[in-house]
């Protein structure tokens, strides 16, 4: 295979990580797929098989396409011999958005989705860590990715170490919770000095509160969610003109994502830091949403506050769609 061909890099491991962290990366950890145990594979080909089975991704049908891509992180790029996975620390530290209140018909979203693009933040912060690495070794090539093709970017990070997946889904960090995004670099080179893969132990124990807090009850079978269930699914990818019952009248002011199962998270609530990372910093208007104002909301004025934000694909009649759900006009 070709990552047991790959060159070694002169660029080392720790030098690749200071720098990745002095873009603003909060954790970096890096995988010479050689040493990635087949039983990887094997494990989450089980479980994605049995999620899809189940029906749990919803109408998402792109869940469904490229699984051998999806289940094997080298296969994105053809020379890919090392991964690098990195995260990054998004808790802006705006008011709490899990206090809406529908008979006043003040709105939220889920904080992810305040500030900028997390794709574009990231992957220009991968593409100047590429150029940084191309600079000391003309060979190096790459390919920045997060959450923009078929990666299981959750399991990846859980099995370099870098967090755990709680019983919400989400990998969750000892040092700022749940609060990251996922990014990974592609790299066509192996590094002298990585070490075999520490899975992160489970750090959930017999602490149940993501689930009774969902107010669907999408996690019902802890570690597993079902989007079938999920606000965030609902009011983010579904594209049809209304949200079904069973979840427009459990959205108490939710229009834009779900935070819910993050912010009862014991580790949410011990360890989130606010971001250092400007880009992520909530727009005003983001934390002080009111339903007569979103529904009154025109293309041009959508387009110049959402643009280059994570609402702006799924569009101002879906957001609107959201509100009329949200304050019950349905
Ligand atoms: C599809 C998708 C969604 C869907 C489905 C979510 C889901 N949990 O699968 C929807 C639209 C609902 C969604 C919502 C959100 N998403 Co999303 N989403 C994705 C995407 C594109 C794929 C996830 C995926 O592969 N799902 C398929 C299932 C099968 O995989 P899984 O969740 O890892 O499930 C594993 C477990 O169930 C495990 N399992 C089964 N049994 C058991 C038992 C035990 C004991 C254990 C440990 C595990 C286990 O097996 C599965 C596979 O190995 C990723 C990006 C990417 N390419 O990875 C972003 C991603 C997961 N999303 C992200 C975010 C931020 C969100 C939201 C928080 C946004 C919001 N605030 O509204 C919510 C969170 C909702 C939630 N509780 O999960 C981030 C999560 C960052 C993090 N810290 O984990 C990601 C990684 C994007 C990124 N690059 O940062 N998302
Ligand atoms: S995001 Fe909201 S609806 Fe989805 S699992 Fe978490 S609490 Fe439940
Ligand atoms: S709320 Fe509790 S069970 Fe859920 S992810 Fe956090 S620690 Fe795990």
């Amino acid at each position: 295979m070709s990552h047991q061909t790959a060159s070694i890099t002169p660029i080392s491991a720790e030098a690749f990580t200071d720098q990745a962290k002095q873009l603003g990366f909060t954790h970096v950890a890096l995988l010479d797929l050689a040493q990635l145990d087949a039983a990887w594979h094997d494990t989450r080909q089980a479980q994605l098989q049995q999620w899809l089975d189940a029906g749990y991704h919803a109408d998402m049908g792109w869940m469904t396409r490229n699984q051998d891509k999806r289940l094997d992180p080298g296969a994105l790029m053809a020379d890919t011999a090392t991964v690098a996975c990195m995260t990054l620390n998004y808790y802006s530290d705006s008011p709490p958005p899990s206090c809406p209140d529908a008979s006043t018909a003040a709105l939220t979203m889920a904080r992810y989705a305040r500030g900028d693009d997390y794709h574009q933040v990231l992957k220009e912060k991968l593409r100047d860590l590429l150029a940084w690495c191309q600079a000391r070794d003309a060979g190096f090539k790459g390919r920045p990715l997060t959450d923009s093709a078929p990666m299981m970017e959750k399991p990846l990070a859980a099995e370099l170490g870098i967090g755990w997946q709680g019983k919400h889904s989400n990998l969750i960090t000892r040092s700022h919770g749940s609060w990251v995004f996922i990014a990974e670099l592609l790299i066509n080179r192996r590094f002298a000095d990585v070490d075999a893969p520490t899975p992160h132990p489970d750090m959930c124990g017999r602490c149940r509160r993501c689930i009774d807090a969902c107010p669907t009850h999408a996690l019902d079978q802890p570690y597993v969610l079902d989007a079938n269930r999920c606000i965030a699914y609902w009011t983010i990818e579904y594209r049809g003109e209304q949200l079904p019952t069973h979840i427009a009248e459990h959205l108490n002011g939710w229009v834009f994502g779900c935070d819910i199962c993050q912010e009862v998270c014991p580790w949410n609530i011990r360890f989130a830091q606010p971001t250092t990372e400007a880009a992520f910093e909530a727009r005003p208007y983001n934390t002080a949403l009111h339903a007569d104002e979103l529904l009154a909301l025109d293309e041009a004025t959508f387009s110049q506050r959402y643009d280059n934000s994570p609402v702006e694909r799924t569009g101002l009649a879906n957001l609107k769609r959201n509100a009329r759900a949200a304050t019950g006009q349905d």
